[in-house]
Protein backbone atom coordinates (compact mmCIF):
# COMPACT_ATOMS: atom_id res chain seq x y z
CA UNK A 1 0.00 0.00 0.00
CA UNK A 2 2.64 2.34 0.92
CA UNK A 3 5.56 3.62 -1.36
CA UNK A 4 9.17 3.75 0.32
CA UNK A 5 8.85 7.98 0.13
CA UNK A 6 5.30 7.66 1.72
CA UNK A 7 7.22 5.15 4.83
CA UNK A 8 9.61 7.80 4.73
CA UNK A 9 7.41 10.38 5.63
CA UNK A 10 5.71 8.86 8.24
CA UNK A 11 8.91 8.45 9.92
CA UNK A 12 10.17 11.53 9.51
CA UNK A 13 6.55 13.68 10.27
CA UNK A 14 4.71 11.29 12.36
CA UNK A 15 1.60 10.73 10.78
CA UNK A 16 0.78 10.54 7.20
CA UNK A 17 -2.91 10.24 5.22
CA UNK A 18 -3.50 7.47 3.02
CA UNK A 19 -6.86 8.37 0.41
CA UNK A 20 -9.38 6.27 -0.36
CA UNK A 21 -8.97 3.18 1.72
CA UNK A 22 -12.10 2.36 1.35
CA UNK A 23 -15.07 2.63 -1.07
CA UNK A 24 -18.02 4.87 -1.16
CA UNK A 25 -20.23 1.87 -0.22
CA UNK A 26 -17.63 1.00 2.71
CA UNK A 27 -18.40 4.44 3.46
CA UNK A 28 -21.83 4.27 3.08
CA UNK A 29 -22.84 1.33 5.13
CA UNK A 30 -20.51 2.83 8.09
CA UNK A 31 -22.07 6.02 8.08
CA UNK A 32 -25.67 4.15 7.93
CA UNK A 33 -24.74 2.32 11.29
CA UNK A 34 -23.64 5.75 13.44
CA UNK A 35 -26.69 7.35 12.37
CA UNK A 36 -28.43 4.43 13.72
CA UNK A 37 -26.31 4.65 17.24
CA UNK A 38 -26.89 8.85 17.37
CA UNK A 39 -30.69 7.43 16.90
CA UNK A 40 -30.34 5.35 19.69
CA UNK A 41 -28.98 8.12 22.44
CA UNK A 42 -31.79 9.90 21.82
CA UNK A 43 -33.34 9.98 25.74
CA UNK A 44 -30.53 9.60 27.51
CA UNK A 45 -29.82 12.10 30.17
CA UNK A 46 -25.93 11.02 30.70
CA UNK A 47 -23.11 9.33 29.26
CA UNK A 48 -23.18 5.69 29.03
CA UNK A 49 -21.33 2.35 28.61
CA UNK A 50 -21.24 3.31 24.76
CA UNK A 51 -21.79 6.84 24.45
CA UNK A 52 -19.95 10.03 25.64
CA UNK A 53 -22.32 13.02 25.00
CA UNK A 54 -21.57 16.70 24.07
CA UNK A 55 -22.06 19.28 27.30
CA UNK A 56 -25.13 20.30 25.44
CA UNK A 57 -26.72 17.02 24.44
CA UNK A 58 -30.25 16.88 25.66
CA UNK A 59 -32.46 13.89 25.90
CA UNK A 60 -34.65 15.48 23.02
CA UNK A 61 -31.74 16.94 20.75
CA UNK A 62 -29.55 13.90 20.98
CA UNK A 63 -25.60 15.16 20.63
CA UNK A 64 -23.03 12.29 20.58
CA UNK A 65 -19.60 13.41 20.75
CA UNK A 66 -18.24 9.89 20.99
CA UNK A 67 -19.15 6.27 20.80
CA UNK A 68 -16.95 4.67 23.13
CA UNK A 69 -15.19 1.00 22.11
CA UNK A 70 -16.90 1.23 18.77
CA UNK A 71 -15.65 -2.50 17.18
CA UNK A 72 -17.47 -4.10 20.85
CA UNK A 73 -20.85 -2.45 20.00
CA UNK A 74 -20.99 -3.35 15.83
CA UNK A 75 -19.45 -5.91 13.51
CA UNK A 76 -19.34 -3.48 10.78
CA UNK A 77 -16.94 -1.66 13.16
CA UNK A 78 -14.97 -4.53 14.46
CA UNK A 79 -14.64 -6.00 10.99
CA UNK A 80 -12.25 -2.94 9.85
CA UNK A 81 -9.81 -4.32 12.41
CA UNK A 82 -9.20 -6.65 10.26
CA UNK A 83 -9.58 -4.57 6.89
CA UNK A 84 -7.09 -6.15 4.55
CA UNK A 85 -6.12 -2.25 3.30
CA UNK A 86 -5.54 -1.28 6.62
CA UNK A 87 -3.51 -3.61 7.62
CA UNK A 88 -1.52 -3.96 4.78
CA UNK A 89 -0.55 0.03 5.49
CA UNK A 90 0.66 -1.09 8.83
CA UNK A 91 2.49 -4.04 7.71
CA UNK A 92 4.41 -1.95 5.33
CA UNK A 93 5.05 0.23 8.54
CA UNK A 94 6.02 -2.50 11.15
CA UNK A 95 6.32 -5.65 9.56
CA UNK A 96 3.27 -8.88 9.92
CA UNK A 97 2.77 -9.14 13.57
CA UNK A 98 0.17 -6.73 14.44
CA UNK A 99 -2.14 -5.96 17.87
CA UNK A 100 -4.80 -4.14 18.05
CA UNK A 101 -6.15 -2.52 21.19
CA UNK A 102 -9.33 -0.51 21.16
CA UNK A 103 -11.36 1.72 18.98
CA UNK A 104 -13.79 5.16 19.07
CA UNK A 105 -15.60 6.97 17.21
CA UNK A 106 -15.17 10.63 17.50
CA UNK A 107 -18.40 12.56 16.13
CA UNK A 108 -17.72 16.18 15.67
CA UNK A 109 -20.85 16.81 14.39
CA UNK A 110 -21.05 19.86 12.21
CA UNK A 111 -22.07 22.92 13.97
CA UNK A 112 -20.73 22.05 17.63
CA UNK A 113 -18.22 19.41 17.92
CA UNK A 114 -15.78 19.38 20.68
CA UNK A 115 -12.47 20.61 20.44
CA UNK A 116 -9.73 17.74 21.34
CA UNK A 117 -6.82 19.94 22.90
CA UNK A 118 -2.92 18.60 22.35
CA UNK A 119 -1.61 15.74 23.70
CA UNK A 120 0.28 12.56 22.98
CA UNK A 121 -1.13 9.51 22.94
CA UNK A 122 2.02 7.66 24.70
CA UNK A 123 1.13 9.72 27.72
CA UNK A 124 -2.20 7.54 28.54
CA UNK A 125 -0.89 3.72 27.52
CA UNK A 126 3.20 3.78 27.52
CA UNK A 127 4.35 0.28 25.63
CA UNK A 128 7.76 -0.97 25.94
CA UNK A 129 8.15 -0.11 22.48
CA UNK A 130 7.04 2.79 20.66
CA UNK A 131 5.69 1.22 17.26
CA UNK A 132 2.16 1.89 18.43
CA UNK A 133 -0.20 4.49 16.02
CA UNK A 134 -4.00 5.36 15.84
CA UNK A 135 -5.40 4.92 12.52
CA UNK A 136 -7.82 6.86 12.10
CA UNK A 137 -11.28 6.43 9.12
CA UNK A 138 -12.80 9.04 8.03
CA UNK A 139 -16.50 8.77 7.40
CA UNK A 140 -16.75 12.58 6.02
CA UNK A 141 -14.59 14.55 4.00
CA UNK A 142 -11.89 15.88 6.60
CA UNK A 143 -11.24 19.51 5.58
CA UNK A 144 -9.88 22.85 7.03
CA UNK A 145 -13.18 23.87 8.35
CA UNK A 146 -14.42 21.04 9.94
CA UNK A 147 -12.00 20.55 12.45
CA UNK A 148 -9.44 17.97 11.11
CA UNK A 149 -6.72 16.23 13.18
CA UNK A 150 -3.66 18.34 13.17
CA UNK A 151 -0.29 17.19 14.14
CA UNK A 152 3.26 19.29 15.28
CA UNK A 153 5.80 17.28 12.68
CA UNK A 154 8.53 15.39 13.82
CA UNK A 155 7.13 15.65 17.65
CA UNK A 156 7.10 11.76 17.74
CA UNK A 157 10.63 12.12 18.12
CA UNK A 158 10.61 15.10 20.70
CA UNK A 159 10.08 14.80 24.49
CA UNK A 160 6.81 13.45 26.22
CA UNK A 161 5.22 16.33 27.97
CA UNK A 162 3.47 16.58 30.88
CA UNK A 163 -0.27 15.84 30.55
CA UNK A 164 -0.97 16.48 34.72
CA UNK A 165 -2.81 19.68 36.25
CA UNK A 166 -2.72 20.09 39.50
CA UNK A 167 -0.71 17.13 40.36
CA UNK A 168 -3.30 14.72 38.25
CA UNK A 169 -3.27 12.95 34.90
CA UNK A 170 -5.80 15.52 32.62
CA UNK A 171 -4.80 13.79 29.47
CA UNK A 172 -3.69 17.44 27.78
CA UNK A 173 -0.73 19.74 27.66
CA UNK A 174 -0.77 22.90 29.21
CA UNK A 175 -0.28 25.00 26.11
CA UNK A 176 1.43 27.70 28.39
CA UNK A 177 3.87 25.13 29.54
CA UNK A 178 5.91 23.94 27.24
CA UNK A 179 8.20 24.11 24.63
CA UNK A 180 5.99 23.23 21.29
CA UNK A 181 5.67 25.91 18.46
CA UNK A 182 1.83 25.26 17.56
CA UNK A 183 2.26 27.75 14.79
CA UNK A 184 3.62 24.43 13.07
CA UNK A 185 0.53 22.24 13.03
CA UNK A 186 0.11 20.32 10.21
CA UNK A 187 -3.50 19.39 9.13
CA UNK A 188 -4.57 15.60 8.20
CA UNK A 189 -7.00 16.23 5.53
CA UNK A 190 -8.57 14.06 3.02
CA UNK A 191 -11.88 12.51 1.15
CA UNK A 192 -14.46 10.19 2.98
CA UNK A 193 -12.96 6.56 2.90
CA UNK A 194 -9.50 7.61 3.59
CA UNK A 195 -7.15 6.93 6.58
CA UNK A 196 -4.81 9.38 8.77
CA UNK A 197 -2.33 7.24 10.41
CA UNK A 198 -0.19 9.13 13.65
CA UNK A 199 2.70 7.85 15.72
CA UNK A 200 1.58 7.32 19.64
CA UNK A 201 4.15 10.02 20.50
CA UNK A 202 3.31 12.83 18.15
CA UNK A 203 1.51 15.55 19.54
CA UNK A 204 -1.72 16.42 17.98
CA UNK A 205 -5.35 18.13 18.60
CA UNK A 206 -8.22 19.32 16.92
CA UNK A 207 -10.24 22.47 16.63
CA UNK A 208 -14.17 22.40 17.20
CA UNK A 209 -16.35 21.97 14.49
CA UNK A 210 -18.70 25.24 14.10
CA UNK A 211 -18.80 24.45 9.85
CA UNK A 212 -21.89 23.12 8.55
CA UNK A 213 -20.53 19.25 7.69
CA UNK A 214 -19.57 16.92 10.26
CA UNK A 215 -16.40 15.02 10.79
CA UNK A 216 -16.72 11.76 11.72
CA UNK A 217 -12.93 10.03 12.62
CA UNK A 218 -12.96 6.30 13.86
CA UNK A 219 -10.10 6.00 15.63
CA UNK A 220 -8.38 2.50 15.91
CA UNK A 221 -5.69 1.95 18.35
CA UNK A 222 -3.11 -0.72 16.78
CA UNK A 223 0.46 -1.57 18.15
CA UNK A 224 3.43 -4.46 17.11
CA UNK A 225 3.12 -7.85 18.69
CA UNK A 226 6.19 -6.80 20.76
CA UNK A 227 4.70 -3.42 22.20
CA UNK A 228 3.84 -4.90 25.73
CA UNK A 229 1.36 -2.08 27.91
CA UNK A 230 3.39 -0.56 30.72
CA UNK A 231 0.24 -0.62 32.76
CA UNK A 232 -0.51 -4.30 32.64
CA UNK A 233 -3.75 -6.11 31.07
CA UNK A 234 -6.64 -6.44 32.87
CA UNK A 235 -8.49 -9.63 30.84
CA UNK A 236 -4.83 -11.70 31.04
CA UNK A 237 -2.80 -12.92 28.18
CA UNK A 238 -5.36 -14.73 26.66
CA UNK A 239 -7.45 -11.76 26.03
CA UNK A 240 -3.99 -10.10 24.90
CA UNK A 241 -3.02 -12.86 22.56
CA UNK A 242 -6.82 -12.55 21.22
CA UNK A 243 -5.97 -9.23 19.66
CA UNK A 244 -3.50 -10.01 17.28
CA UNK A 245 -4.79 -9.06 13.93
CA UNK A 246 -2.35 -10.21 11.97
CA UNK A 247 0.51 -12.41 12.26
CA UNK A 248 1.82 -13.50 15.86
CA UNK A 249 2.17 -13.13 18.96
CA UNK A 250 5.83 -11.80 20.47
CA UNK A 251 7.53 -11.47 23.71
CA UNK A 252 8.16 -7.99 25.08
CA UNK A 253 10.70 -5.82 23.31
CA UNK A 254 12.24 -2.95 25.01
CA UNK A 255 13.62 0.32 24.14
CA UNK A 256 15.04 3.03 25.19
CA UNK A 257 11.47 5.11 25.38
CA UNK A 258 11.33 8.19 27.39
CA UNK A 259 8.12 7.58 29.38
CA UNK A 260 5.34 9.18 32.07
CA UNK A 261 2.84 7.64 33.38
CA UNK A 262 -1.14 8.45 33.49
CA UNK A 263 -1.13 8.05 37.11
CA UNK A 264 -2.79 9.35 39.34
CA UNK A 265 -5.74 9.09 37.74
CA UNK A 266 -7.98 12.03 35.87
CA UNK A 267 -10.44 13.48 38.13
CA UNK A 268 -13.03 12.69 34.98
CA UNK A 269 -13.26 9.76 34.09
CA UNK A 270 -15.08 7.92 30.78
CA UNK A 271 -13.27 9.54 27.84
CA UNK A 272 -10.61 11.86 27.10
CA UNK A 273 -13.05 14.92 26.76
CA UNK A 274 -13.84 14.45 30.41
CA UNK A 275 -10.05 13.82 30.90
CA UNK A 276 -9.22 17.43 29.62
CA UNK A 277 -11.69 19.47 31.74
CA UNK A 278 -9.52 18.95 34.66
CA UNK A 279 -6.22 21.51 32.36
CA UNK A 280 -5.60 24.59 33.49
CA UNK A 281 -5.64 26.46 30.17
CA UNK A 282 -7.16 25.36 27.12
CA UNK A 283 -5.95 25.98 23.69
CA UNK A 284 -8.86 25.83 21.84
CA UNK A 285 -12.12 27.72 22.36
CA UNK A 286 -15.23 26.03 23.18
CA UNK A 287 -17.96 27.68 20.74
CA UNK A 288 -20.89 28.76 22.17
CA UNK A 289 -22.88 26.42 19.84
CA UNK A 290 -21.09 23.89 22.35
CA UNK A 291 -22.24 24.79 25.64
CA UNK A 292 -24.63 23.68 27.59
CA UNK A 293 -26.60 26.79 28.32
CA UNK A 294 -26.82 26.95 24.43
CA UNK A 295 -29.22 24.19 25.05
CA UNK A 296 -31.39 26.00 27.77
CA UNK A 297 -32.48 29.52 25.41
O1 LIG B 1 -10.80 13.39 16.88
C1 LIG B 1 -9.77 14.06 16.89
O2 LIG B 1 -9.64 15.06 16.22
C2 LIG B 1 -8.59 13.70 17.77
C3 LIG B 1 -8.87 12.54 18.59
C4 LIG B 1 -7.83 12.10 19.51
O3 LIG B 1 -6.70 12.51 19.47
C5 LIG B 1 -8.21 11.11 20.50
O4 LIG B 1 -9.41 10.79 20.60
O5 LIG B 1 -7.30 10.61 21.20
Amino acid sequence: MLTAARIREYNEVGAIVVPDVLTAEEVARLSAVTDGFVERARGLTGHTEIYDLEDSHSADNPRVRRIKAAHAHDPSFAALTRHPKILAVLKDLWGPDIRFDTAKLNMKCAGFGAPVEWHQDWAFYPHTNDDLAAVGVMFDDMAMENGPLMIIPGSHRGSIYDHHANGVFCGAMDPENNDVDYGKAIPLLGRAGSITVHHVRAVHGSAPNVSDHDRRLLLFQFRTADAWPLLGFPGGIEKFNGLMVAGQPRQPRLEHVPVRLPLPPAVKQGSLYENQKGMKNRFFAIPETARASEMAK
